[in-house]
């Protein structure tokens, strides 16, 4: 049985994924008890096939790897999470990981070795970029800029005191998730920030790790397009939150 369940969301990404994911890989194998699952967000029909050609290959190599999910349509970066979580088989916990290596392998490995074993109540991780002595976190100022101003808002309007709520690697205990799954609305780029509230408030602990961090060309964040439906779901999730979460 595997242990962690690491699903990898996917929306045209079979150009940038080709160097991260034998890397990832490899570095599950080494790990052990982690099975890793690329969801491919219903991207058009040609970048489905290369992405599924390219997974097939590296199947041979690495038995950790599943087949590719392949959603019909887009459903974003949550709903792609949320899918591959739903194939978790027995696993006690849930991770992903952003496709394009910002996050390095190693940094990955780092994190889910850190997941507490035999706990009653083990905590979430979540990693976070934060500029620290040791510890490189390498990000567009713009980027950086903007998501503090993100972070600050998710602090006020919910009330968490958390540094960087949309860091692209999270794992979470799967007990915790099954709790609230029926809750989450949220399928965009402010899922974590959903998940994250929800988890607090159903008693689940969350610690934020510092990783490094490595900006990688090709986001498809739209900063301006992006950033408003996140600040818009922030409002909608303090809403339903102070409805009793309907
Ligand atoms: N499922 C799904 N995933 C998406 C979508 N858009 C982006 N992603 C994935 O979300 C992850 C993060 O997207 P990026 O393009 O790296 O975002 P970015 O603009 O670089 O932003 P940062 O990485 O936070 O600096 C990647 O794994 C993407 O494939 C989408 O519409 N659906
Ligand atoms: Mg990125």
């Amino acid at each position: 049985m595997h242990s962690v369940h690491l699903v990898v969301p996917c929306y045209r990404e079979s150009a940038r994924i080709g160097g991260f994911l034998p890397d990832l890989c490899r570095e599950m194998t080494a790990l052990g008890g982690v099975q890793v699952q690329v969801v491919e967000d219903g991207s058009a029909p040609e970048e489905a096939a290369a992405m599924q050609a390219l997974v097939e290959n590296l199947r041979a190599s690495f038995p950790c790897l599943l087949p590719v999910k392949l959603l019909p349509k887009n459903l974003g970066k949550g709903g792609a999470v949320y899918a591959g979580w739903a194939d978790a088989d027995r696993a006690h916990w849930l991770a992903f990981v952003d496709a394009d290596g910002s996050c390095s392998a190693a940094e990955v490995a780092r994190l889910l070795a850190m997941r507490a074993l035999g706990e009653a109540t083990p905590k979430a991780l979540f990693a976070s970029r934060v500029k620290m002595l040791g510890r490189r976190v390498d990000r567009l100022l713009k980027r950086h800029l903007l998501g503090r101003v993100y972070a600050t808002l998710v602090s006020e309007l919910l009330c968490v005191p958390v540094y960087d709520s949309q860091c692209g690697l999270k794992l979470v205990p799967r007990a915790a998730y099954e709790k609230i799954a029926p809750r989450l609305k949220v399928m965009g780029f402010a899922f974590d920030v959903e998940l994250m509230v929800a988890l607090l408030d159903s008693g689940c602990q969350i610690e934020e790790v510092p990783i490094d961090w490595q900006e990688m060309p090709g986001g498809k964040v739209r900063l301006l397009r992006d950033s408003w439906r996140m600040a818009r779901d922030v409002w909608q999730i303090r809403a339903r939150r102070a409805a009793g979460w309907p």
